[in-house]
């Protein structure tokens, strides 16, 4: 059994969890219902009226909400709390299309901080512990997400935001940072500049929450390996509130959902039919506790599956894997899917770090997939023969990962810029040509 921020809620009966969703969901129907035209709107033309969402069951009734009605809104149409009560703003980080704004109420902050914290002490914290925050600080929900959670712990914080690693990396030994909270791209930066420093026994970190972009199990194992410690997924997005919509605990097989705040659904991305437990497709939120930019329905293109299992930590919330990419993501090459994440497995498999670019082109009328990976010092050679050996493996491999072929380039390394934040692994120029 694992340590728990809010045990009572973290480890309810699944009765109880779903009388918490009923009651809020019914209460946050209205709530929506009389403060946000969009939402009446669009329930008075589908005929439903707030008095028929009586319980979760009838979740499926409810309109989808979509990143482009968040931008149609843009900035204060879905507002549903007057603005002098909102306390605080943040923004996407605008991956992919234009930037959305969130808003927040005291009271939506402190849940968020909450859920945060939830995830902290999941990995082991207590106000024993040095969190060490490289998560970007400002519109970016990263920074301020851990840092509240953090404080609510009661452990000590470290507001680094990301970059200068040396000065992260003096006040990681300086300090006794012994929790670490960055994207998992960051982490292996840093671990790798640790390493090379030679200051490995120097550090104190026993743990790593990670998360705001995709990441593989082997790129867990790298980072766990080079700097000794354990590392966790976390999942949020900003519509939804940040990091901590889920979380994962000592189990490392999934994380569980904040489900009193927020009631997931995996849906077929086609048709909107919601999808049993165990089924891959879009995760959807309803956030049933936020005030003042409640979602209805929300579809975050994240695709995941849902799991009811019995957890050996305790909790009792549902998990969800790591999202297995995302629908935006996903590249079609010579009409083919392809994950960067399945990339990635290779890559690490034939011991590679994530350290790589993935480059589309047309030329032609035909696609063209590149991938650029980066040696390790160890591997470092300028012998040609054993690089083109080196690039005719990785061909073989990822033609047998995704059933195309692929054009490997090693180059030395270092020189694939490293990431502070969410790492730049695909740079598609296809789309550049169709403006
Ligand atoms: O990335 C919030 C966050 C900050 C989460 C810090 C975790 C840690 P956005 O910038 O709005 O918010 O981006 C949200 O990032 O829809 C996913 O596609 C992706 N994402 C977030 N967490 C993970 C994760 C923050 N653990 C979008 N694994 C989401 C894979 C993730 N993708």
């Amino acid at each position: 059994m694992g340590n728990y921020f809010q045990p009572e809620i973290e480890c309810a009966s699944r009765e109880e969890i779903r009388a918490i969703q009923n009651e809020r969901l019914v209460k946050q129907v209205k709530h929506v219902y009389d403060n946000v035209p969009m939402y009446r709107e669009r329930m008075d033309e589908m005929g439903i009226k707030p008095e028929d969402i009586k319980s979760v069951d009838d979740l499926h009734k409810l309109p989808f909400t979509t990143k482009d009605d968040l931008r149609d809104q843009y900035p204060y149409g879905l507002l549903a709390k007057p603005l002098e009560e909102c306390v605080r703003i943040q923004s996407t980080s605008g991956t992919t299309g234009r930037r959305v704004v969130a808003f927040y109420t005291q009271h939506d902050i402190d849940l968020w901080d909450e859920c945060c914290a939830r995830a902290i002490v999941a990995v082991g914290g207590t106000k024993e512990d040095v969190v060490h925050v490289s998560y970007g600080y400002g519109l970016f929900t990263g920074g301020s997400g851990l840092n509240g959670g953090s404080h609510k712990v009661g452990s000590l914080t470290l507001p680094m935001s990301s970059g200068n690693t040396d000065r992260q990396i003096q006040f990681m030994t300086d300090l006794g940072s012994t929790i670490l909270c960055c994207t998992p791209s960051y982490a292996a930066y840093l671990a790798e500049s640790i390493n090379e420093r030679g200051l490995r026994d120097q550090i104190h970190l026993k743990a790593g929450i990670f998360g705001a972009e995709a990441w593989t199990e082997e790129m867990r194992h790298d980072i766990e390996d080079k700097l000794g410690i354990k590392a966790y997924d976390i999942y949020g997005l900003t519509e939804i509130s940040g990091p901590g919509v889920s979380f994962e605990c000592e189990a490392q097989t999934g994380m569980h959902v904040n489900e009193d705040h927020f009631i997931p659904e995996v849906i077929n991305p086609v048709t909107g039919e919601v999808l049993p437990d165990g089924e891959k497709g879009e995760l959807v939120f309803t956030s049933i506790s936020k005030e003042a930019f409640p979602l209805l329905r929300y579809r975050t293109r994240d695709i995941c599956i849902l799991s009811h299992e019995k957890c050996p930590c305790g909790r009792t919330h549902v998990k969800m894997t790591k999202p297995l990419g995302r629908s935006d993501d996903m590249l079609i090459v010579k009409g083919v899917n392809v994950f960067p994440s399945q990339i990635e497995t290779v890559l690490l498999n034939k011991g590679y770090a994530a350290n790589y670019q993935i480059i589309v082109t047309r030329v032609n009328n035909s696609d063209n997939l590149e991938v650029q990976v980066e040696m390790t010092p160890e591997m470092f050679s300028d012998n040609v023969s054993d690089i083109t050996a080196k690039e005719k493996e990785l061909v073989a491999a990822l033609k047998a990962m995704l059933g195309i072929y692929a054009d490997v380039k090693l180059v030395a390394p270092k020189t694939i810029t490293r990431s502070e934040g969410k790492a730049v692994r695909v740079i598609d120029k296809r789309n550049l040509y169709q403006n």
